[in-house]
């Protein structure tokens, strides 16, 4: 029964699997949205744009997410009423249990959702599930599945999804400032070589529809607390380091070391970036101590493939250019390991851009 679309091109968007999301849609009242852990600015942009949608077509939508989000994206509209599971379990089940419908966005298998995925598991099968994302190698419960690993950020795709559906008309504004964000956030400020005319097409559009990109901007850029700033400041100083025969650079933290900056969830975000920013450097890492796991950001500029990294040695994916990982073991273990497999590969990463 299930209809896979896995599309190489905008066009390819097929016909079949759209009508049968329309029929899903039109055959249910309430539905869930669910995204990924640590949910990013797709993440949360992507779930609130679907939210406003089926709102404006006259069904109820209900955000669950695992767990929190950064402050900066407390602007969004919605982002108020969205239901953490970390938080507010009992009430998270209650809405996955009495939806009709479940959406997954910005994720390709239950067990990005954390501590939910037990939740969701139990839903499989007893209602549709309806897979919407952008990572490659998606999972293959959802009843209808929409994977574009091609596109910048799932909320493109929830533009083209509502455009394909007919209905560009009832993206509002509040909609359109929700996917406005998701593809700005996922595309890097529209700089990725993901981004394509549409995406700038999408992107005029929203604006038209009332997204404004410079408070859009200004929210999630410009909003930096003072402790954010030290922290960024002390992790480039300090932390950073540089291994320039093998074009790779990578910061770590320690717990103690967010700690003194009073980190908040957020606060690194970008960090990795500005380690790849350095000339010479096509292979970047940002290592953090978590609660009881070691996160892992990885990022590469041109043919090395960071995913395939997280994959084989940090227990994570994403995309070619940009994937993630978490390990169950001690911070300067995983430097050590990191620092290895640098060395492991130094074949793959002496290139230029
Ligand atoms: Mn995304």
């Amino acid at each position: 029964m299930q209809e896979t679309y896995l599309c190489h091109k905008a066009k390819d968007l097929e016909n079949h699997t759209i009508q049968q999301l329309k029929r899903l849609i039109e055959d249910a009242d309430s539905f869930c949205i669910t995204a990924h852990k640590s949910p990013d600015g797709d993440a949360v942009g992507s779930s609130l744009a679907l939210a406003w949608y089926l709102k404006a077509i006259g069904k109820q939508a209900t955000v669950v997410l695992p767990d929190g989000f950064a402050d900066f994206l407390s602007f969004l509209p919605g982002a108020e009423e969205i239901i953490t599971y970390e938080e507010h379990r009992e009430r998270a089940e209650e809405v996955l249990n009495n939806s009709d419908l479940i959406f997954c966005l910005d994720y390709n298998h239950l067990n990005r959702t954390g501590a939910m995925q037990d939740v969701l598991a139990k839903e499989v099968g007893q209602k549709p599930f309806v897979l919407i994302d952008h990572h490659q190698n998606p999972a293959d419960f959802p009843d209808v599945l929409i994977s574009d690993t091609t596109s910048c950020s799932t909320a493109q795709l929830i533009y083209r999804v509502i455009d394909r559906m007919g209905d560009r008309d009832k993206i509002d504004q509040n909609a359109a400032k929700g996917m406005y964000c998701g593809i700005m956030t996922d595309s890097g400020s529209f700089r990725f070589p993901a981004v394509t005319p549409e995406t700038h097409e999408i992107a005029a559009d929203l604006i038209r529809k009332g997204a404004d990109h410079a408070a859009i901007h200004r929210a999630v850029y410009d909003t930096n607390l003072l402790d954010r700033l030290r922290l960024v400041g002390y992790a480039l100083s300090e932390k950073l380091v540089v291994m320039p025969e093998y074009h790779t650079a990578y910061i770590s933290l320690s717990a103690d070391e967010l700690e003194r900056f009073n980190y908040r969830p957020g606060d690194t975000e970008g960090l990795v970036n500005q380690a790849l920013s350095i000339k010479g450097v096509n292979f970047a890492a940002f290592i953090r101590e978590g609660n009881n796991q070691i996160k892992m950001s990885l990022r590469s500029q041109g043919q090395f493939r960071v995913n395939e990294i997280a994959a084989q040695y940090f227990n994570g994916g994403g995309h070619h250019n940009a994937a993630g990982g978490a390990v169950d073991a001690k911070l300067d273990d995983v430097i050590d390991t990191f620092r290895e497999v640098v060395q492991k590969h130094r074949h793959d990463l002496n290139y230029e851009v």
